[in-house]
This record gives C-alpha cells, sequence and structure tokens, in this order.
C-alpha cells in the first residue's frame, strides 16, 4: 500500500501547531490517549444500525457491550434514567429531539445567536430556522445576563412547543428551575443543551438540568474531555405524557420516540470507534480527579475575566461563572473588530475564536468580541498565575495589532511556554 505522505505531514503539522500553541477556544479540549486510542480503533469497521440487542448486521455481540457500557457509565455521570449515545454531534443530537417533539411549522425558542446562543436553537441559515418556527429570547442589554422575565412573557405570547436552555457563548449558569416554571405555564417541552457547561454539571459545579429539564443533549468533546460526538439524556420525564407519536403513527414512551428520531429518523449506522471513546470519557470523568480539573478550570477562567478586566478590556455580563468568557474590544480597542484581533493572534500562536456581543453593531463576519476559554490549557496544567501571563500576552498583541516584530516575540515567549506544559501530561 502507498503510505499516504501528504495527509500525514498535515496531521503532522497540525500535531505541532496544538502542542506548541496557546489553545483558547472555549468549545475545544485535548483528549487521553486511551480515548484517542478507542477512537482510533477496529471499531471503526463495524456496521451496526440499530440499538443493542436489535441490530440491523450479524456480528454485533461486543460492539453491543460497548454501548452499553457507553449508556450506563453516562447515565450514571448526569443521573440520566436513559441515554442515547449515537448523535454524531450535538447538532445531530439537537436535530433529533426536533424531529421528535416537533412538526414542521411549530414555535419553540432558543436564546438569540448573537446574545450567545447555538446554530442549532433557531438560526435561519440552520434546519432548525429552516423547518421550524422560532422566537428568540434575550439577555439583559445592561447586565448581558439571561432575561427571565422577558423569556416568560414571550413564552406566554408566542405559545412555544419546546424552549431550549444553553448556549456556546453565554458564560453564566442557568436557571432550569425557573425555566420549567416558565415551560409548565405555557405548555413547552424543556430541553437543555448543555454541550459547553457538560463537565461543571456533571461534576456538581454548575446547576444539574434534572429534575427540571424533560431532554439534556450534549456533545462529548468540550468541557467533558471526550471524542467529538453528542448525546441526547433523559431524566424521570421518559413516560411520555404529551401523547407524542413516532412517525408511523405509534405512541410510545419517550425514549423509543427519541431513539427511532436518532436512527433511523436523522442517522444511520452509529460511529462505534466514537462510541467506545465516549465510553472512556464517560469513565475518566466519573472520577475524582476529573473534578479536581473541572475545579481548575472554573478557577483559571475567574482569573483570566479578572485579568482581562485590570487590564481595561470589558468582559460581558462583568465575569464568568464556568470555563468561557467574551471580551468585548469595544471599550479598550473600538476600531479593532473580533475578526483582525483572532487572525493576528494565530500569528503569535494564540488561538481564540470572534465572537458577536450581545447587541453587536457589527456583523458575525467582523464582529466586536472574541470568545476565550481555559478546558484545553487547563488539561494542559496550566494554573491561576499562568493566566495572567497569557492576558499580558494577548494584550501585548493586540496593542501592537501591526507591529510583526513584537508579534513574532510573542510567539516566540508563547512557544517557549508551551513547552512546559505537555499535551498529555495526565
Ligand atoms: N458549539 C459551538 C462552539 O461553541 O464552538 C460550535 O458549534
Amino acid at each position: 500500500m502507498i503510505r499516504d505522505t501528504r495527509i500525514f505531514e498535515l496531521i503532522n503539522k497540525e500535531d505541532r501547531r496544538q502542542i506548541e500553541g496557546l489553545e483558547l477556544i472555549a468549545s475545544e479540549n485535548f483528549v487521553s490517549d486511551q480515548v484517542m486510542e478507542a477512537m482510533g480503533s477496529c471499531l471503526t469497521n463495524k456496521y451496526a444500525e440499530g440499538y443493542p440487542g436489535k441490530r440491523y448486521y450479524g456480528g454485533c455481540q461486543f460492539i453491543d457491550e460497548v454501548e452499553l457500557l457507553a449508556i450506563e457509565r453516562v447515565k450514571r455521570l448526569f443521573n440520566a434514567e436513559w441515554a442515547n449515545v449515537q448523535p454524531h454531534s450535538g447538532a445531530q443530537a439537537n436535530a433529533a429531539v426536533m424531529l421528535a417533539l416537533l412538526k414542521p411549522g411549530d414555535v419553540f425558542m432558543g436564546l438569540d445567536l448573537s446574545h450567545g446562543g447555538h446554530l442549532t436553537h433557531g438560526s435561519h441559515v440552520n434546519y432548525s430556522g429552516i423547518l421550524y418556527k422560532p422566537v428568540a429570547y434575550k439577555v439583559n442589554e445592561d447586565s448581558a445576563l439571561l432575561d427571565y422575565d422577558g423569556m416568560e412573557e414571550m413564552a406566554v405570547k408566542e405559545k412555544p412547543r419546546l424552549i431550549i436552555a444553553g448556549g456556546s457563548a453565554y458564560s453564566r449558569d442557568w436557571d432550569y428551575k425557573r425555566m420549567r416554571e416558565i415551560a409548565d405555564k405555557t405548555g413547552a417541552l424543556l430541553m437543555a443543551d448543555i454541550a459547553h457547561p457538560a463537565g461543571f454539571i456533571a461534576t456538581g459545579i454548575l446547576n444539574h438540568p434534572f429534575p427540571h429539564c424533560h431532554i439534556v443533549t450534549s456533545t462529548t468533546h468540550k468541557t467533558l474531555r471526550g471524542p467529538r460526538g453528542g448525546v441526547i439524556l433523559m431524566g424521570s420525564d421518559f413516560v411520555n405524557p404529551w401523547g407524542l407519536k413516532t412517525p408511523k403513527g405509534n405512541e410510545k414512551m419517550m425514549s423509543q420516540i427519541l431513539d427511532s428520531a436518532v436512527f433511523p429518523g436523522i442517522q444511520g449506522g452509529p460511529l462505534e470507534h466514537v462510541i467506545a471513546s465516549k465510553a472512556v470519557a464517560f469513565q475518566e470523568a466519573l472520577s475524582d480527579s476529573y473534578r479536581e480539573y473541572m475545579l481548575q478550570v472554573k478557577s483559571n477562567a475567574a482569573v483570566m475575566a479578572g485579568a482581562f478586566t485590570e487590564k481595561g478590556y470589558k468582559v460581558v455580563s462583568g465575569g464568568t461563572d464556568n470555563h468561557s468568557m467574551l471580551v468585548d474590544l469595544r471599550t479598550k480597542v473600538p476600531d479593532l473588530t473580533g475578526k483582525v484581533v483572532e487572525n493576528t493572534l494565530v500569528k503569535a500562536d494564540i488561538t481564540v475564536n470572534k465572537n458577536m456581543a450581545p447587541f453587536d453593531d457589527r456583523s458575525p463576519f467582523q464582529t466586536s468580541a472574541i470568545r476565550l476559554g481555559t478546558p484545553a490549557i487547563t488539561t494542559r496544567g496550566m494554573q491561576e498565575a499562568d493566566m495572567v501571563g497569557i492576558v499580558d500576552l494577548i494584550d501585548e498583541v493586540i496593542m501592537n495589532i501591526s507591529d510583526e516584530k513584537i508579534i513574532a516575540g510573542v510567539k516566540q515567549k508563547v512557544n517557549e511556554m508551551m513547552d512546559s506544559f505537555p499535551r498529555y501530561a495526565w
């Protein structure tokens, strides 16, 4: 066989980029060797359409055990009564829930994308906004905190079938209890998309969506530190009190309706190598050391947000409860866009992403803010004192945005610093 040198050359380059750089994208992390090993295993060769014990292919005896282990572990991790570990991603998990709960044209509510929501929570360019009728609740203009009163008013008026809690750029905790009250008052179902704070929820550091949310979706690769993928979970609401039906018209348990929505509803064969890798990550997340890691992620983020504030930047909502923060550039450097800052930081081997600030006057392609997070650098062993140095380096780049010499100097400092923090040190 001819070795595909080109692809492996590119993989090696990406490997170096990850090792030498400062990874501050809030949704990224570094998996353990065993998570990686399971993902790169022979399980990728196996077709297993269906569910354990009910497959459309022979030879699934070991695959079944793997999937059952993943289900059992994730249920334990989140105190769930039911789980589906097959969604290929968080977007797929959300698509399956919507297919199960909504009919085309049904109204649902999610957090406005430009206020920290997610594409799959009703963006007009996403299936969620194309097939269904989204209405978006927002954050308060002054505090940048969720406006629960506004959400309630909107729910009473719009009568959504589904309300989604969760987002991609909201650094505060969620009041699931209040949202369930709103959902109950207006006859809606409540789903939490915990893709970002999943690790905090699993370890009891932030509010738990159960028993308040009917359904929970998550990715497995952000704070949870597993392979790229998604899950759907349910607490004790799986008995289908709403009379929802499968596409064949059968009224079944919610768990059966959601299973059918994942397969055959929106997916074919599950990625069993990824499911095995998820199982490994869930086991790791059940350990005491993972809880210590999550506490360090939170503490690092708080110190980083404080350091940005010290330097005269506006941190949206004044800080963070979780692993992420939005830095609004308009107070300190009003002429610089998130796009320019993101691109310039890349030259210094510092990776962040441009992000809209709530009530942003710039487009999503330019933006007035950058989003940063601490999960990946905490996995590399960085602590509070390192956060102050990182903010100094970011500020040096931003304040010298056109000075290639200074930016090259920062890159060298970043590379030297990261040399002391091995990627797989744990
Ligand atoms: N969840 C998004 C992020 O936070 O980066 C990607 O979909």
